[in-house]
Parts: structure tokens; sequence; C-alpha cells
């Protein structure tokens, strides 16, 4: 029969063995590896302070799950009616009660103010980028289309329009890899550049979301509304995202794949893509090939 000591021993491999997959290191792209359970690899800035952010949370919070569990396990065994034939009379405890306000309300505290201000760096790239150069953003407006696929905007680069429809085969099957993930034309983006994304939704049509998890960003996609978000490459790569807001037959159909080239890689694909769409999108499959060629 197996001792409490090795089944502790045990449970405590399978704990090491988590915490080993929460931090694989970063992959090629953005998509969740294997078993993979914590946030994606991040991409951007902000995305890397959500998870420094987050790691001492999930720490503190098993702490305090941990000690409300001691304390009812004494309350339970110390206390019970079996253990205790005559009842305390005891209704109050100054200090206690003191002490059970006073605790939650720092520790809530303590989170609420590093918790505030990574909301406010999502509207704001200076609160997250020391140098920070307006001249130096770009701007793509992501809009949900009622046909479920989403449309790029690049008003800074002479009003280039990309429709991105979901990958499929002759039959019209869904045929992409990764599956129900891949486009037929990407939005693209130049690496190390603040882009301020600006999502919305057919006038006519339905409310949508623009989710790209590696960048943290998550902005509803609104008929006749722009709402405004920033994120910033930190990588070059293929990222991926889904509509996330609840629209309609074809939500889990018009996925968001990004494309995070270099800012020369950028200027070539914006020229090209406004005279000669599909061979852009030649020329981002080359470069993307010729990226993982590299890394080997
Ligand atoms: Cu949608």
């Amino acid at each position: 029969m197996k001792t409490f000591a090795d089944r502790l021993r045990r449970a405590s491999l399978k704990v090491a063995a988590f915490a080993a997959i929460l931090g694989t290191p970063g992959v090629a792209n953005a998509q969740a590896d294997d078993w993979e359970v914590y946030f994606p690899q991040a991409a951007s800035p902000l995305m890397q302070q959500i998870r420094d952010f987050n790691y001492p949370l999930q720490i503190l919070i098993g702490l305090i799950v941990l000690f409300v569990l001691a304390l009812l396990a004494w309350v339970i065994i110390r206390y019970n009616a079996k253990a205790n034939p005559v009842p305390s009379r005891t209704t109050h405890n100054t200090v206690v009660e003191v002490l059970w306000t006073v605790v939650p309300v720092l520790i809530l505290v303590g989170i609420a103010i590093p918790s505030f201000s990574l909301l406010f760096a999502q509207y704001d790239p200076a609160r997250a980028i020391e140098d920070y150069n307006p001249d130096e953003s770009i701007t793509v407006k992501a809009i949900g289309r009622a046909g479920w696929y989403w449309s790029y905007e690049y008003p800074d680069n002479g009003n280039i329009t990309v429709d991105s429809f979901i990958v499929r085969d002759a039959d019209g099957n869904y045929a992409g890899e990764p599956r129900l993930l891949e486009t037929t034309a990407p939005m693209v983006v130049p690496v190390d550049t603040v882009v301020h994304l600006q999502a919305t939704a057919d006038p006519t049509g339905v409310i949508h979301a623009f989710a790209m998890p590696a960048m943290a960003m998550k902005l509803d996609a609104v008929p006749g509304r722009i709402n405004e978000m920033w994120f910033r490459a930190d990588r070059q790569g293929i990222f991926y995202g889904q509509c996330s807001e609840l629209c309609g037959a074809g939500h889990a159909f018009m996925p968001i794949e990004m494309h995070v080239v270099s800012q020369d890689q950028f200027a070539e694909w914006s020229e090209l893509v406004l005279t000669d769409p599909s061979a852009a999108n030649g020329l981002l499959d080359t470069w993307e090939e010729e990226r993982l060629a590299a890394l080997d």
C-alpha cells in the first residue's frame, strides 16, 4: 500500500510538471502548444505585463485558498458538536472582525492599483512604451462583416482594403491549416510598430469582437461605432485570433490571421497589395518560409 508520503511526492511531481508546462519557452507562432493551459506566449509589451502580473496573483490566490481551507478544517474538527457537548456562547471578537475586514481590503487595493494601470495602458501606448512616438504608429481598421469575415483597411497606407475569408476547398469545406484559422488574405502589420486598431462592423450587420490573445487584444466591433485599442508586435510570425462576440451562424468561421513582418517587408507589401493582391499574398508566404527556415 502506498504511504501518504509517497502520494505527496507523486502529487508534487505532478505540480512540478504542470509548472513546467506553464513556463514553456516561446514557440514560433502564437498558437497554443499541446496541453497548454496558461495565457499564450506574449507577442506585445502589454501581454507581457499581463502575464507578469498574473503569475504572482495566481500564487496569492492559491495561498488564500489554502488558508481558508485550513481555517475551515480547524473549525470542523476542533469545534464540532461531538467535541463540544457544551456549546460556546461567544458572539463577537472585535480583533478578529477588524482583521478579516482590513486585511482583505488591503489585498484588494494592492491588486487594484497595478490592475487599473494595466487597464489604462490598453488604451494609451505612452503608458506602456517609454519612447512612444505617435508619428511612427500606423492605423488599421478591422471591420466585422455580416457575411462572416473580417476586412482590414489601412487609411495611412493608400486605402488598402483586405477581405479576409476562411479558407475552403472546391466543395466549400473548411480546408485551412491550422484548422478553422487560416484565411484567404491575412491582416499584415510591421514588427516593433505601434498599431492603433480600430474595430467596427457592417452598418447593417451585427456586433463582432476582434480578439488577438498574444497581443492582449479584445475589442468589440459594433455597427456604426469605432472602438480603438493599440498593440505593438514584438516578434515576427503568424498569429491567430477569432471573433469573440457570438455574432451568428458564421461566428466560428471568421478567424483572424495576422502576419507580423519586418518594417521593410511591410512597406513592400503595402505597395504591392494595392495593385496585385495575390502577388502580395505570395510574398507573405515566401517571407514566412524564409523566417521558419532561418529558425532551424
Ligand atoms: Cu463575428
